[in-house]
């Protein structure tokens, strides 16, 4: 009995990374870079909805980076896919590339 509870609290626990790797997994949104700020670290995307972050309908919002190189590889115009998330009301992109 004691061998079948620890098996079963072992394949809960295997079981969690994989639905927090799903969110990490997101489809890449897509966008069109109006605005790098790579002084404040900040893009400014006009994107088509994104349902994973509550974003049902088009609009244009100023983003943080994670990692600050991400603002070289693209200027304003460029059209983009991108993926973002919310961490605590702040929106930060977190992959960011030219749409071909
Ligand atoms: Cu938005």
């Amino acid at each position: 009995m004691r061998r079948m509870i620890v098996a079963s609290l072992f394949s809960l626990f295997a079981a969690l990374p994989a639905h927090a790797d799903d969110a990490h997994h997101q489809a890449l949104a897509d966008g069109v870079v109006r605005k790098v700020d790579k002084d404040a670290q900040k893009i400014t995307i006009r994107h088509g909805p994104l349902p994973d972050l509550d974003m049902p309908k088009p609009m244009t919002m100023v983003y943080r980076v994670r990692d600050p190189a991400l603002l070289d590889k693209v200027q304003a115009g460029d059209k983009v896919k991108f993926q973002a998330e919310n961490a605590g009301g702040v929106f930060i992109v977190t992959k960011i590339e030219r749409a071909q």
